[in-house]
């Protein structure tokens, strides 16, 4: 999938629910981007999801128990940082989802907007689900974008993500209490027997649709895992009042000034 240009990228993406646009962020900006979640993980610069308050498996039992401060997820990476924010709102990000959305992309404030942890001890594992699980939007063609700031595969709990699954029409009883994808379920198997598990690399991005089942085993190397991750909307598309979706407004992306014009 490198080197495909945009249109390619995200016929890609339209097709399998999923796509990676390979060195989309150079080294330097990573590297700063790297070193501030490093500072904000090591000073515990609040708000954060630490794993004992998810309790996903491998999770400790408690914020007192060992390991109980082991941090899911820096929240509010939009308000966090500058640097933070500009990536969020990148150029090159507002240009692509326009082409994908085919009208300007707004920021959700409220869902993902995180940089992502996943710790080699009391990491815990992420079974399948559609992200749009607890969403509430007026439409359902939202998409997120993953941000690897270092390696990302299978061992280390690099996300898995089952092709097409944003298009199929899942019934209830596929789905957990929890709205997990059920993988005791004899009707899930071959969904989840095609689940592809993409190797990143620093500065790799996955775009992926809020519908496609994804999911992401604990993390056995030795260094911290961390992703920054954000997800997008049409402007067309508003989160439906009331909802939790709708308690904090989404930031409009702006489009790159066309200096030929
Ligand atoms: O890193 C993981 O465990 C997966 C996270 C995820 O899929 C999510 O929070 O929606």
């Amino acid at each position: 999938m490198s080197g495909l240009l945009p249109d390619d990228q995200i016929a890609v993406l339209r097709k399998q629910g999923f796509v990676v646009a390979r060195q989309f962020v150079d080294a330097d900006r990573v590297a700063a981007l790297r070193a501030l979640a490093e500072r904000h993980l090591r000073e515990h610069v609040a708000p954060i999801e630490y794993e004992a308050d998810l309790r996903y498996p491998g999770a400790p039992e408690s914020r007192a128990a060992e390991g109980g401060l082991t941090v899911r997820r820096l929240l509010s990476a939009y308000a966090r940082d500058p640097l933070f924010a500009h990536w969020a709102t990148d150029p090159g990000i507002a240009q692509w989802l326009a082409r994908y959305f085919g009208e300007p992309a707004v920021l959700s404030t409220v869902h993902h907007n995180c940089v992502m942890t996943k710790h080699p001890a009391y990491g815990s594992l992420t079974g399948w689900h559609q992200d749009i699980r607890y969403w509430s939007f007026s439409d359902t063609d939202l998409v997120s974008c993953w941000l690897a700031l270092g390696p990302e595969k299978r061992e280390n709990g690099g996300l898995s993500l089952i092709p097409g699954s944003h298009a199929a029409a899942f019934a209830p009883d596929q789905f957990d209490d929890q709205k997990f994808f059920r993988d005791d379920a004899p009707q899930n198997a071959d969904w989840i027997a095609q689940a592809v598990c993409p190797e990143l690399e620093a500065g790799d991005v996955v775009f992926f649709h809020c519908r496609t089942l994804h999911a992401a085993q604990g993390n056995r190397s030795d260094r911290v895992k961390l992703s920054v991750v954000h997800t997008y909307h049409p402007q067309s598309c508003h989160a439906l009042p009331g909802t939790r979706s709708a308690s904090q407004p989404g930031v409009p992306l702006a489009m790159p000034v066309d200096e030929s014009a």
